[in-house]
C-alpha cells in the first residue's frame, strides 16, 4: 500500500477524510453506569450522545497501525462522568498510545491479574497503555475531551470481559463540584 496522511483538527478532533465515524449513545451503554435511576430518567427525555470516534482504517493485519480520535462529550449520569465503554484488546498483548488534544479527563487502566491505575489526561499528555491493560477514558471537564490514539490494527476489542467484571475497579464521580476517584462497589475480578 502507499503512504498517506490525513488532517486532524486539533481543537475538535475531527479527521477530514476519516474512513469511519462511529457514535455511542447512552442507550448503547446503559448498564455501564452505576445509577440506573439516573439512566432511566435521562433516557425518558432523550438519548444523549456520550462519545464519538473517527478512525483512519487500514487493513486489519499484523504490522499495520490504526489511528483514531475519540471525542467524549461533557456530562454526567448521576454523579458518574460520561466515559467510554472500555475494553481489553482481543489480542491481549497489543499496546496503545493516547495523546490528549483538548479537555480534561482520566484514563482508567486495569489488568486481569487485579492491578489498576488512574492517569490524568490534559492537553499534551501522552499516555502509554501497555499490553494486557484494559482501558477506559472519562471526561471530567465541561468541554469535550479529545484524544488521538494509535494501536495495532489486529488488536481487536473485547468489551464482554469488561461487562462480566461489571466495569472497571475504579470509577470517577463528581463530589462537591470536583472529580473523585472511587472504588466500584460492583466490580468482580475475573
Ligand atoms: C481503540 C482505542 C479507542 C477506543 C475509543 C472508544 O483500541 O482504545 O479508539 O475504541 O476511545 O472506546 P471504546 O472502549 O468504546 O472502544
Ligand atoms: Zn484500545
Amino acid at each position: 500500500m502507499e503512504p498517506f496522511s490525513r488532517t486532524v483538527d486539533l481543537a475538535t478532533g475531527k479527521i477530514s477524510g476519516a474512513s469511519n465515524h462511529w457514535v455511542r449513545h447512552l442507550s448503547e451503554m446503559r448498564d455501564m453506569y452505576q445509577d440506573q435511576g439516573a439512566v432511566a430518567e435521562i433516557l425518558r427525555a432523550g438519548d444523549p450522545l456520550i462519545y464519538e470516534v473517527y478512525e483512519i482504517a487500514v487493513p486489519e493485519e499484523e504490522g499495520q497501525l490504526i489511528q483514531c480520535v475519540t471525542i467524549i462529550h461533557p456530562g454526567r449520569v448521576g454523579s458518574e462522568y460520561y466515559m467510554t465503554k472500555g475494553h481489553y484488546h482481543k489480542k491481549r498483548d497489543r499496546a496503545e498510545v493516547y495523546l490528549c488534544l483538548s479537555g480534561q479527563g482520566y484514563l482508567l487502566l486495569q489488568t486481569e491479574e487485579g492491578a489498576s491505575q488512574a492517569m490524568e489526561l490534559e492537553p499534551g499528555t501522552a499516555a502509554y497503555v501497555p499490553p494486557h491493560w484494559a482501558h477506559r477514558t472519562v471526561n471530567v471537564g465541561d468541554r469535550p475531551l479529545v484524544f488521538y490514539g494509535v494501536y495495532p490494527a489486529d488488536a481487536g476489542h473485547d468489551y464482554e470481559a469488561i461487562e462480566e467484571q461489571h466495569g472497571f475497579s475504579l470509577m470517577v464521580c463528581e463530589r462537591g463540584g470536583r472529580p473523585a476517584l472511587e472504588k466500584n462497589p460492583h466490580f468482580k475480578r475475573r
